[in-house]
């Protein structure tokens, strides 16, 4: 059968700001979906609270929008129940690398088949354009009106460290190359981090579209993802010219591999002659 997902959904659709990368990250999403050619009640979307986490609510799949920092668990729990199910997190820079980033370094550590998408406007665009985990040294925000005192985290080499599998880094306004970095992640068996690189028009007039346009590079044959020192010395460079592209990819065993009761999936598996009551009446 084919996939029938649509671009937009009939019921609802975005009213993210004029500009904002949100909208190719959608489109990159979708697109991804259908060349990968599942079908919708094959995928679960979850996401935490943000502009950006509004996504699940635009795509013709199942769908969670959780609380913020919490897209990961959701997903865990929801892999673990169903690990045929394609799952997708997806949730802004503040979300997965602030507030989240606990539950992103343990999923990574456990190389769950999950992909995460990171939409990284290197602020907080719901709340009014705090700053957040990626907003760069010296950043002057809402929050922050001297200046943000703070050193950045990278994305790409926090990842690598804590055993993420596959790491990508995509670019907003390059919905294609996106497109291919999703497809990439979603076939690729473990935990696959894309963070991409977002423009938030209203809260981050630094990190533009035009500003990045002038820095961001592919990466090309030069660079062997199964090599980790490269991949981690690529993922150290920032300023003048920013890689894209994947960085590191590793084929090894998942955390689900390591549970045999999962060969059927839970929600799979008969419980009609199951008796609980045993176990009830132990806590009564
Ligand atoms: C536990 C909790 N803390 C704080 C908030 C308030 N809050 C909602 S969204 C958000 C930040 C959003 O920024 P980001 O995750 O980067 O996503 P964006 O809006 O930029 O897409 C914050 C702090 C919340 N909803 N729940
Ligand atoms: S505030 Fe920023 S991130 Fe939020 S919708 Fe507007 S442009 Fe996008």
């Amino acid at each position: 059968m084919p996939a029938t997902i649509p671009i937009l959904t009939p019921k609802e659709a975005p009213t993210w700001c004029p500009g904002c990368g949100d909208y190719t990250i959608l489109g990159a999403l979708k697109s991804a979906l259908v060349e990968l050619g599942l079908e919708q009640n094959e995928v679960l979307i979850c996401s935490g609270i943000g502009c950006g986490s509004k996504t699940p609510h635009f795509v013709n799949t199942y769908g969670f929008e959780g609380l913020h920092g919490r897209s990961l668990p959701v997903a865990t729990g929801a892999k673990l129940s169903n690990n045929k199910l394609t799952v997708i997190a997806i949730a802004g820079d503040g979300d997965t690398y602030g507030i989240g980033g606990n539950h992103f370094m343990h999923t990574m550590r456990r190389n769950l088949d999950i992909t995460m998408i990171v939409q990284n406007n290197a602020i907080y665009g719901l709340t009014k354009g705090q700053t957040s985990p990626t907003s760069r040294k010296g950043f002057v925000s809402n929050s922050t009106p001297f200046g943000v005192l703070e050193e950045p985290v990278n994305p790409i080499t926090w990842a690598i460290a804590a055993g993420a599998t596959y790491v990508a880094r995509g670019f907003a306004v390059d919905m294609n190359h996106l497109k291919e970095l999703i497809v990439e992640g979603v076939r690729h068996k473990g935990f696959s981090l894309i963070d991409v690189l977002q423009p938030c028009t209203t809260y981050n007039k630094i990190n533009t579209a035009e500003w990045y346009k002038q820095r961001v590079y592919k990466l090309d044959q030069n660079h062997n993802p199964a090599d980790k020192f490269a991949a981690i010395a690529r993922g150290e460079e920032w300023g003048d010219r920013i890689p894209i592209g994947i960085f590191y990819k590793e084929n090894k065993p998942t955390y689900e591999d390591g549970l045999p009761q999962l060969a059927t999936p839970l929600v799979k598996q008969d419980i009609t002659n199951v008796n609980i009551e045993p176990l009830l009446n132990k806590y009564a």
